[in-house]
């Protein structure tokens, strides 16, 4: 049985709705309750992924691995609709979300009030451009690789969901905000933040 690490509302939610999609059994454990998680990820960060003696950080690899082990129909043939997988993948997991985590840096690192708004504002402009392209993308398609959710869809709902925790208006465009809707509907998905919810009071 595969070990994730997580954190609840973490980017590890999206590879736990992964496991759910590919109907893998998962254990699921609260990062701040392993005493040696610095031992499997030096930067303290989730998700973390065990699959027998494999310890796999960062999540796009994470995802990409289960995606190759599992042949998910999700992860494309055909070398050049791959190429466009690992560039979406890489968008929401290398672009959109270090974006964010500067805006939590802001929220929970930076000292005065200043510093911190000139961050929020900049980096909910910034944010809003981002979206911008994904909204490009689902003009006319319901998730971004078509009929069917994916990964990236998953990844982006778990990002969008961070708008919450900040006072600035991040600005998601009407098509972005029905995709996210279907992907929280999504069974996998709603799984994931139903169980999420249940180790929290456990
Ligand atoms: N590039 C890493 C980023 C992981 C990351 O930023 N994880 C956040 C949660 S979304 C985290 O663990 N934050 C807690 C911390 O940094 O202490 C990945 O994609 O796995």
């Amino acid at each position: 049985m595969y070990k994730l690490y997580y954190m609840p509302g973490a980017c590890s939610r999206a590879v736990h709705a992964l496991l759910n999609e590919l109907e893998q059994p998962v254990e699921l454990i609260p990062r701040d309750s392993a005493a040696d998680f610095r031992q499997l990820n030096p930067t303290n960060q989730v998700p973390v992924l065990v699959d027998g003696d494999l310890v796999l950080r960062e999540g796009s690899a994470i995802v990409l691995h289960l995606l190759e082990k599992h042949r998910s129909p999700t992860l494309p043939d055909d070398s050049r609709q791959r190429s466009e997988f690992y560039q979406w993948l890489l968008f929401a997991n290398a672009t959109l979300h270090p974006a964010y985590s500067l805006l939590f840096f802001a929220k929970l690192g930076l000292e005065g009030d200043a510093a911190r708004k000139e961050v929020f504002d900049k980096g909910a402009a910034r944010l809003s451009a981002l979206w911008d392209s994904v909204e490009e993308r689902l003009r006319d398609k319901p998730f971004i690789f078509g009929d069917t959710p994916t990964a990236v869809d998953m990844m982006l709902a778990v990002y969008a969901d961070w708008n919450q925790h900040f006072p600035v208006e991040i600005a998601l465009g009407d098509s972005t905000r029905q995709m996210i809707a279907r992907v929280q509907a999504h069974p996998p998905f709603s799984l994931a933040v139903e169980r999420e919810r249940d180790a929290a009071v456990a």
